[in-house]
């Protein structure tokens, strides 16, 4: 009885919305990030929402759920991967534990427009399609490097007795100089520094302010190293059931997405500019030994995407280096 009397008014209701019948085709994704909407890399995936829901009015929008508030950042990927949602803003250190590969995006040398025309998006997608039910969609950060901060002064590259906060981007790098590794997901790291539980923490060159480290934060350790890595993916059976407009829509925002990410240049000397104005002062080595600190990074870096992934690591090598 109430089954059918719920399936009468739900005929009604077809009924009285059929002059809409062409809105009810359009579809909306659920995206979330694993940064915090404070950063800059959320207003980034806003600006992208902004222009996939001007243009894709009556076909394909996309509703931002939120941040780490919404969903902890070490599950976004897997939140993706099982279409708990449909889009992940995240970096591949957040869901090694869905394929090792994804780290690996940290090692890119030329910008992401380049490898579009490379193969080396052939080559993510195909890792991602079968690895992690993912569709990647474009990076949202290129230019960028990562670098070791501190609260106490080192002065050669050796990190013996020293805890630093990581996640799997630094860890090996950072275990190779000798340091005790402690992973965290970036809203930890405050607490970590103040409680003394860590001596320092990697992170991008820029964002430091945007959780207020700078107050616990006494030495920058340069050169920085790899290519900071925040993009978007998308969970692969929805990706699949797009219509031809539809995932256009997706890549065309996605690549105007990445013809932006050269602002990072300017974000990043910003941002250099004010670690100092705070007080953060810069270890410098001499230039053998900071060339080396730079190969080191990369040399190990390669050797563990390697190890972990004999098939694609040396094939993302090829074409992730310069
Ligand atoms: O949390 C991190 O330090 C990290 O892995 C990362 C990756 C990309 C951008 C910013 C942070």
């Amino acid at each position: 009885m109430k089954k059918n009397s719920w399936l009468v008014s739900a005929i009604g209701a077809t009924a009285l919305a059929l002059p809409a019948i062409a809105a009810a085709q359009e579809i909306t994704l659920r995206a979330v990030s694993a940064f915090a909407e404070n950063t800059e890399y959320v207003r980034k995936l806003e600006g992208f929402i902004k222009q996939v829901n001007a243009e894709g009015k009556g076909s394909l929008q996309i509703n931002f759920i939120g941040g780490p508030k919404a969903m902890p950042p070490f599950e976004v990927g897997n939140a993706v991967r099982t279409g708990v949602v449909d889009i992940g803003m995240s970096t591949g250190a957040f869901y090694t534990t869905i394929m090792p590969e994804a780290d690996a995006l940290k090692l890119t040398q030329i910008p992401a427009v380049e490898l579009r025309k490379n193969g080396g998006y052939e080559l993510i997608n195909r890792i991602w399609n079968e690895k992690a039910n993912m569709q990647y969609l474009g990076r949202v950060i290129d230019y960028t490097p990562f670098h070791l901060y501190l609260t106490k002064k080192i002065d050669k590259p050796d990190l013996t007795g020293l805890k630093i906060r990581i996640t799997p981007v630094y860890r090996d790098f950072f275990q190779a100089l000798g340091a005790t590794v402690v992973q965290t997901a970036p809203g930890e790291v405050y607490t970590a520094l103040e409680r003394g539980v860590v001596d320092g923490y990697g992170w991008p060159i820029q964002g430091v302010f945007d959780m207020k480290w700078e107050e616990k934060t006494k030495y920058r350790v340069d050169p920085g190293f790899y290519n900071a890595e925040v993009s978007l993916v998308m969970n692969l059976d929805k990706w699949k059931g797009l219509t031809r407009a539809q995932s256009n829509l997706l890549t065309k925002q996605a690549v105007a997405l990445e013809g932006q990410t050269v602002t990072w240049k300017k974000l990043n000397e910003d941002d250099t500019k004010r670690q100092a104005q705070a007080g953060i002062q810069t270890i410098t080595f001499d230039a053998a030994t900071a060339k080396q600190y730079y190969d080191k990074a990369y040399e190990v870096g390669w050797a563990s995407a390697i190890k972990a992934s004999p098939t694609y690591g040396p094939q993302m090598k090829k074409l992730f280096s310069k």
